[in-house]
C-alpha cells in the first residue's frame, strides 16, 4: 500500500501547482497543493463515474448550458445510462441477482438537502425519475421492492422488462461456474453511475443509479440508494458519490464521510483519500474490495480517490471535456 501511487498520478505535480497558484476563484485556506490537484473551474460543471459518464454528462449538459438546474441534470444525465442496454450495472441490460432477476437502486439529492430513493426496484426503466417522484410528490425519502414498483406504475411508468438476451446469457454462464461461490466487484463490475452537478447558480446536486453487485442474493440493497452512502450532498460544501463494494462504502458511511471532511477543510482529493484509508483501515481483507469516491466542492474543484487503480471519472464544463484517473491507493 504505497503513497507513491498516489503522487504518481498524472492529476497532480508541477501543472496543478501552477494551476492553484493562478486561481483566484479557490478558496486558499482549504487546499494542501502538495497533494492537491487543482483546476480552475467556471459554473456550470458536471463530474460521474467511470467511461460512460461522458455520454451521461452530455444530456447533463445541454441542461446546464442553458442555465438549467444542478438537479435536472443530474436526472436527465444518469437516465442515459439507465437506457443503454450495454452497460451492465445500470438499469436496463443490468445483471440480474443470483435468481436471475434485474434489481434496481437509485437516489437524488438536491441543494436543499431534499432527497428521495428507490431501492430493489423491479421492471423499471428509470430508478432516477422514480427517486425523485418520491422525493417532490411524497413525504418520505425511500420506497422499496414492490411498493416502490407499484408507486411508479401509479405515476405513469411503464412497466418494462430490463433483462436483455445477454444479460441472461451471461447470468446462466455464471450459475454454470464456480465464481458463483465467491461473487466480486473487481475491474469487470462496476458500472454504478454517480453524478454530480453545480448549476449557473452555484448550486449542487447528486444522483446515483445501478444494478448492484452482479449476481447478488435476491433482496440484497448496495450503497447507491442510501442517502449519506452512495451519495450526499451539502450545498453549503459540496457534494460526493460513491462506485465499488457498497457494503464497504455503507460501513463508513462514505458520501456523507467525505461531505463531512470538505467541511473541515479538506480538498475533494483529501477527502476522498481519508474516506478510502477510513475503509481500508476498518477492514480485516481489504483484497479485491474495490470502493471509488468522486466529490466536488463550492469552488467547482473536483477530486476522486480510489482502494485499486482503475478508477476514472468523466468530467464536463466550460472549457472540459475527458476522462480523468483517479489517484489511488494501491494496484490490483
Ligand atoms: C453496489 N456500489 O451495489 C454498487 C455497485 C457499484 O460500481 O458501484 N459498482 O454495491
Amino acid at each position: 500500500m504505497s503513497r507513491r501511487n498516489f503522487l504518481k498520478t498524472s492529476a497532480l505535480g508541477v501543472g496543478g501547482l501552477l494551476l492553484a497558484k493562478c486561481t483566484s476563484a479557490i478558496n486558499k485556506k482549504t487546499i494542501n497543493p502538495e497533494i492537491t490537484a487543482i483546476t480552475p473551474i467556471t459554473k456550470p460543471i458536471v463530474i460521474s463515474t467511470w467511461n460512460h459518464g461522458l455520454a451521461a454528462n452530455k444530456a447533463a449538459w445541454e441542461i446546464l448550458e442553458k442555465d438549467g438546474t444542478a438537479l435536472d441534470a443530474v436526472e436527465a444525465g444518469v437516465r442515459v445510462t439507465e437506457s443503454d442496454a450495454n452497460n451492465r450495472s445500470v438499469g436496463l441490460g443490468g445483471n440480474p441477482d443470483r435468481e436471475g432477476k434485474v434489481t434496481l437502486d437509485a437516489c437524488i439529492m438536491n441543494h436543499e438537502n431534499e432527497c428521495g430513493a428507490v431501492a430493489f426496484i423491479q421492471d423499471i426503466e428509470h430508478p432516477i425519475s422514480v427517486a425523485r417522484k418520491v422525493m417532490e410528490e411524497t413525504p418520505h425519502v425511500m420506497l422499496v421492492g414492490k411498493g416502490a414498483y407499484d408507486f411508479a406504475i401509479s405515476k405513469g411508468f411503464e412497466h418494462k422488462d430490463l433483462l436483455t438476451p445477454e444479460a441472461k446469457e451471461s447470468w446462466l454462464k455464471w450459475k454454470e461456474s464456480d465464481a458463483q461461490k465467491k461473487p466480486e466487484i473487481n475491474s469487470e463490475n462496476h458500472d454504478t453511475i454517480g453524478m454530480l452537478a453545480m448549476d449557473a447558480e452555484g448550486n449542487i446536486s447528486g444522483s446515483c443509479t445501478t444494478s448492484g453487485w452482479a449476481y447478488k442474493l435476491h433482496g440484497r440493497v448496495g450503497d447507491s440508494p442510501i442517502i449519506g452512502a452512495g451519495l450526499f450532498v451539502d450545498n453549503e460544501v459540496g457534494g460526493a458519490c460513491a462506485t465499488g463494494m457498497g457494503e464497504a462504502v455503507i460501513r463508513i458511511a462514505g458520501s456523507a464521510t467525505v461531505v463531512e471532511l470538505m467541511r473541515q477543510g479538506k480538498s475533494p482529493n483529501e477527502a476522498c483519500q481519508l474516506a478510502v484509508e477510513r475503509i481500508i483501515k476498518k477492514h480485516k481483507d481489504i483484497k479485491g474490495l474495490q470502493v471509488g469516491f468522486l466529490a466536488i466542492n463550492k469552488n467547482g474543484e473536483v477530486g476522486g480517490y480510489s482502494v485499486y487503480a482503475g478508477f476514472n471519472y468523466a468530467q464536463k464544463d466550460n472549457t472540459t471535456e475527458e476522462m480523468k484517473d483517479a489517484p489511488y491507493e494501491m494496484e490490483w
